[in-house]
């Protein structure tokens, strides 16, 4: 039987409120990141009273203390009172992956969250009304394709792509390990943004090669804000759509069907089938949904995202399986991580 709130939520909805807060929650953890509170609190020797954190940040005390006391409330800081006076601070949590810089931090998922999603949600029921995205309206910018829209500045570049990078840094590792890819000898991340994969492909495979095969903008950003510490991969310009592949052994492709409709993902898999070297694969990297759509409820907004940002939508693994074979793809495999995405590996 379907699963529903419960008939107590009759006598008190606690959980429908709990959702109808979910904003709220967010733009606390929003508000902070903005404003440096974890970064302060990290580097802090002590606790800090609301006042001190206001000073420091240059906010206003009552203002920050409402914050602060929220985030105590949300568990992300802790509390302790000392002659009446409130002290915050920072928790393990908090500094791993609400400050800035750390090897896992979220942060530039926050703030992309936060500048460029929120204000695309705010037009939900319009594009559930429309059935397409919502980036014209929302940023006012003319229609075109959509990486024209989530590309529409140098600076909206940068901040996808910090999006983008700050993913692997949690779910990489067990992505690019979900099979033994060491029988592929060249490895092809298409579409592989600032190269975040391709270093965890480089460092679990080491006799592999790795090729980021990117935009040429993407490639230059990528370079500049984005630099590798030392060369474990190579990037290769060009445009998946207009124009060749390079030949590979395996062709990675994460996050990448999401983005567009049923026909252009089939012209971009028959395009990498002809260029696979015999014996060759491909790797999908989603966050696939159930095979009944009844969750992740993390791949469930995914999907919704996907309606307000793309053309595209998340799949179950049975419709990745049917367009892979409609590619010519073969011996599919499904492999769910537990995290939030998942890999799909097919032969040629
Ligand atoms: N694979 C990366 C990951 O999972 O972190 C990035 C995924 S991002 C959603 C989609 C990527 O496809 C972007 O980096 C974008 O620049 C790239 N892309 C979009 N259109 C492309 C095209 N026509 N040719 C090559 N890359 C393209
Ligand atoms: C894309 C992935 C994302 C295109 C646009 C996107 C994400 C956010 N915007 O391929 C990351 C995953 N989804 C969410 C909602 O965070």
């Amino acid at each position: 039987m379907a699963e529903h709130l419960s008939q107590s939520e009759l006598d008190y909805p606690f959980k429908l409120l709990e959702y109808l807060n979910g904003y709220r929650v967010s733009k606390v953890i929003f508000a902070a990141c903005e404003l440096g509170v974890f970064e302060l609190l990290m580097r802090s020797p002590g606790a800090m009273s609301a006042l001190q954190v206001a000073e420091a940040l240059d906010a206003s005390a009552d203002g920050m203390e409402r914050l602060l006391d929220a985030l105590a409330g949300m568990e992300i800081l802790q509390v302790e009172t000392a002659d009446g006076t409130a002290l915050y601070n920072s928790t393990d949590v908090a500094n791993t992956y609400l400050a800035r810089g750390g090897a896992k931090s979220l942060h530039d998922m926050v703030a992309y969250h936060s500048q460029t999603i929120y204000p695309l949600w705010n037009n939900m029921a319009d594009a559930v009304r429309e059935g397409k995205n919502q980036n014209q309206k929302t940023f006012g910018i003319p229609p075109g394709e959509v990486f024209e829209a989530i590309y529409r500045s140098e600076e909206e570049m940068v901040k996808f792509m910090g999006l983008m990078n700050s993913s692997w840094n949690l779910d990489g590792q067990d992505v690019v390990t979900a099979f033994n890819l060491s029988c592929f000898q060249k490895i092809v991340d298409v579409g592989g943004c600032t190269g975040a994969l391709a270093r965890e492909l480089a460092r679990a495979y080491p006799s592999s090669s790795v090729t980021v095969f990117e935009l040429p903008r993407v490639v230059e950003m990528a370079r500049k804000h984005f630099p590798q510490e030392n060369d474990t991969f190579a990037f290769h310009s060009g445009d998946f759509f207009h124009g060749d592949v390079p030949s590979a052994d395996l062709y990675v492709l994460a996050r990448i069907l999401h983005d567009w409709s049923e026909e252009k993902c089939l012209t971009l898999l028959k395009k990498l089938y002809r260029a696979c070297n015999p014996g060759g694969g491909v790797l999908l990297v989603e966050a696939m949904l159930l095979e009944n759509h009844r969750g992740p409820i993390a791949a469930q907004l995914f999907s919704l995202n996907m309606l307000v940002q793309t053309d595209g939508r998340e799949h179950p693994p049975s419709q990745y399986t049917n367009i892979l074979k409609q590619s010519g793809f073969a011996h599919v495999q499904v492999c769910r991580t537990g995290k939030s995405y998942d890999a799909i590996l097919a032969f040629k």
